[in-house]
């Protein structure tokens, strides 16, 4: 059981170092600052350190001021964590750091992941990272502490669309239970993450909806972002798609983002029997069953093209 080799990996070593993917949000986030406590609780040196800075609307959890950058770290550690990575490359400059250590442990929930690590703990089964986390926290402690349940919480919630999307399981409702109980209050982490934007963005991300367009008779809806749109007081993305996914007849919603450098990312999310990490996969990226991502180097419209003609093929066919 990888989850037992975990627990031994823990008990037999002193220092540890943990990381997650580029582009931080709820359960990336959520996953290590609660694994990071869990060790110190265990009397362990434990650190976290992400190439990305930490968005605004996320600073609401403890220890996100305790977050190292790669460049600002020298030590060497017995064990290194990743959360919530597909691939190692997700960690960014993060992963050499990392990697360094003799035993990699990799924990995550996407069905993409390729087993990069020493051990490996992959889980698609599971909702979120932070749902993983929670199990290996209870093989220690009975009680989780208000902190720690905290950011649990917050990466079970936010990969959930808070409870929505079709990872919210039995499983996921009953650790968000437990959770509750340890005094987390659903209503202050809703209004934490969601209800951040500044008034500016939100008028600059309806521009972005009011030119989205639809395909295959509104099954497919694409929104795209002008080049250097800045909006720092939220989670552009899932403002973006959790608009668009009230769409009635729609199946299938993605999002364009020109980025500086001439790439192209791309945000999928799905209903139902639509498979988007396939597609994602077919680009270079990845993730779950109905969302995804990747990142191409090409241009948006040749993207747009690229994209209309795979699901074409794959979904639409005649
Ligand atoms: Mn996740």
């Amino acid at each position: 059981m990888p989850l037992e080799k975990i627990v031994r990996v823990i008990r037999d070593n002193k220092s540890f170092i943990l990381t997650s993917h580029k582009n931080l949000e709820g359960d990336a986030l959520g996953s290590e600052l609660a694994l990071m406590f869990l060790l110190q609780r265990l009397k362990k040196k434990a650190v976290v350190v992400d190439e990305d800075p930490v968005p605004v609307n996320y600073r609401f959890l403890p220890g996100t001021d305790k977050i190292k950058r790669p460049l600002h770290l020298k030590q060497n550690f017995d064990v290194g964590v990743f959360l919530d990575c597909a691939n190692s490359q997700r960690a960014g400059k993060a992963a050499e750091l990392v990697k360094q250590s003799e035993i990699t442990v990799n924990i995550d929930h996407h069905i993409s992941n390729n087993h990069f690590g020493s051990v490996n703990w992959v889980s698609s089964r599971s909702s979120s990272a932070a749902e993983m986390v929670y199990y290996l926290y209870k093989k220690f402690f009975k009680k989780i502490d208000y902190n720690s349940a905290l950011c649990i919480y917050t990466g079970i919630a936010t990969d959930t669309g808070f409870f929505s999307y079709s990872n919210a399981s039995a499983s996921a409702y009953e650790a968000a239970a437990d959770l509750v109980g340890c005094g987390v209050s659903p209503n202050y982490v809703y209004g934490e993450v969601y209800n951040a934007f500044a008034f500016r963005d939100i008028v600059s991300l309806t521009k972005v909806i009011s030119r989205a367009e639809s395909y295959f008779k509104n099954r497919l809806i694409v929104a795209q972002c002008p080049l250097g749109l800045k909006i720092e007081s939220g989670d552009m993305t899932d403002f973006l798609l959790s608009v668009l996914r009230n769409s009635k007849e729609a199946e299938i919603f993605i999002l364009l983002r020109p980025l500086d450098n001439g790439r192209v990312k791309i945000n999928f999310r799905s209903r139902k029997r639509v498979d988007v990490n396939k597609i994602a996969s077919a680009l270079g990226g990845g993730g779950h069953k109905n969302s995804a991502g990747a990142v191409v180097n090409d241009s948006v419209l040749n993207v747009r093209k690229r994209l209309l003609d795979l699901f074409k093929k794959e979904f639409y066919r005649g």
